[in-house]
C-alpha cells in the first residue's frame, strides 16, 4: 500500500499498525478519549465509521456504536445490515435509532416538508439525534468517522465562503459543555483510500455505494478539486488541513466559546438551542414527525466487549 503523502509504502502488518498509529497519535494530540471513558461511535455501515470502531475496540476502548437509520430506502437497510453485522461479528453493543419508526418521518420527506436539501435536512437530524443518545445514555464523546478527505473538503468549502463561524467549529475535537457532549474525529490523519484499505485488510464489509441523496452534495466537488491538487502534489491536502489547524484554528477558539453563549435547553427536547425552539424539533414539526422530548429508545445490543475499558 502506497501513501505517497508519507513517501512510505506498506506491507499489510505495518500499513495497520500505521492506522493504529495515525488514530492514537491523533487522540493523544487532541486529548480526544481518556482512559477508562464511554465512547459511542457514530457508524453509518460505511468504510470509515466501521475502520473507526474497529481501531477504538482493538485499543481497548469502551466504544458502543451508534446507527441512525435515516430512511433512505435500500441504501439505509444496506448500510444498517453492514453496522448490524460488525457489532454481532465483533460482540459489539449497537445503539439504533430509526428515524421513521422512532420519530414518524424519514430523511427525503422530512427535507421536502421542511423545504431543506435532504443533506442539509441529514446533518441537523444527525448532530441532534448523536448528541441526544450520548448524553442520554451517559457517555463521555461521540466520535464520527470524518477522515483527512472529508475535513480538507470541509474547510475549503469554509474557506470559499469565509464562513468564520463553521470555522471556528472545525478543529477534530469539541469540549464538552453547555448540555454538548465532548466530539472527536480521531481518523483525520487518514484519507478515504487508507480507511478503505484497512477495512479490507481486516475482513470488514462495508457498504460501497454512495447515499443516493449525495448527488449535487457540493463537498463532492470539493473532494474532486483537492484530488486534482494532490494528485499533482502530494501531500498538499494535509498541509491545507493540519496548516490551518496550527496557525488559524487557535485564533477562532473564542469566536467558537462565544456561539455557545445564550444557549439554554429546548423546550420539547431538552437539548441546547439558541432560539426557542431547537432547529431539529422544528424540522420534526414541519416534517409531521413525533416530538423528539421523550428519552430515545435504545435498539439491538450485542454483549459489551471483553476487551473495553483499557485505555487507548
Ligand atoms: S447520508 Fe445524509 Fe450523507 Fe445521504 S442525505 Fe446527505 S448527509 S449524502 S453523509
Ligand atoms: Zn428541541
Amino acid at each position: 500500500m502506497e501513501v505517497r503523502r508519507h513517501n512510505a509504502a506498506f506491507c499489510s502488518p505495518c500499513f495497520l499498525r500505521h492506522c493504529r498509529e495515525q488514530v492514537s497519535r491523533t487522540v493523544e494530540a487532541f486529548d480526544m478519549i481518556r482512559p477508562g471513558e464511554r465512547v459511542l461511535v457514530a457508524v453509518s455501515g460505511g468504510k470509515d465509521s466501521l475502520a473507526l470502531w474497529d481501531i477504538l475496540l482493538d485499543a481497548g476502548v469502551d466504544a458502543a456504536g451508534l446507527y441512525l437509520g435515516l430512511g433512505i430506502g435500500d441504501y439505509s437497510d444496506a448500510s444498517g445490515g453492514r453496522a448490524r453485522a460488525y457489532a454481532e461479528a465483533r460482540g459489539a453493543h449497537l445503539v439504533e435509532i430509526d428515524l421513521p419508526a422512532d420519530l414518524g418521518f424519514d430523511i427525503p420527506a422530512g427535507a421536502a416538508a421542511a423545504r431543506r436539501v435532504p443533506c442539509s435536512a441529514c446533518g441537523l437530524s444527525k448532530r441532534h439525534l448523536f448528541n441526544k443518545a450520548a448524553v442520554e445514555g451517559g457517555y463521555d464523546a461521540v466520535a464520527t468517522g470524518h477522515n483527512l478527505d472529508d475535513e480538507a473538503a470541509v474547510l475549503l468549502g469554509n474557506v470559499l465562503r469565509w464562513d468564520l463561524a463553521y470555522l471556528g467549529r472545525q478543529a477534530p475535537a469539541l469540549p464538552a459543555g453547555a448540555g454538548f457532549v465532548r466530539k472527536v474525529k480521531p481518523l483525520v490523519r487518514l484519507s478515504e483510500r487508507e480507511t478503505a484499505a484497512y477495512c479490507v485488510l481486516k475482513g470488514i464489509d462495508y457498504i460501497v455505494e454512495e447515499c443516493p441523496m449525495s448527488a449535487g452534495n457540493r463537498h463532492l466537488g470539493y473532494k474532486e478539486a483537492l484530488n486534482a491538487i494532490e494528485e499533482r502534489s502530494p501531500g498538499s491536502k494535509a498541509a491545507f488541513y493540519f496548516g490551518f489547524l496550527e496557525r488559524v484554528a487557535p485564533t477562532m477558539v473564542a469566536a467558537a466559546e462565544e456561539e455557545r453563549e445564550g444557549l439554554h435547553p429546548c423546550p420539547v427536547c431538552g437539548m441546547p438551542t439558541v432560539s426557542e425552539l431547537c432547529a431539529f424539533c422544528k424540522l420534526v414539526e414541519r416534517a409531521g414527525g413525533r416530538p423528539a422530548g421523550r428519552p430515545l429508545r435504545s435498539g439491538r445490543s450485542g454483549p459489551a466487549d471483553p476487551a473495553a475499558g483499557r485505555p487507548l
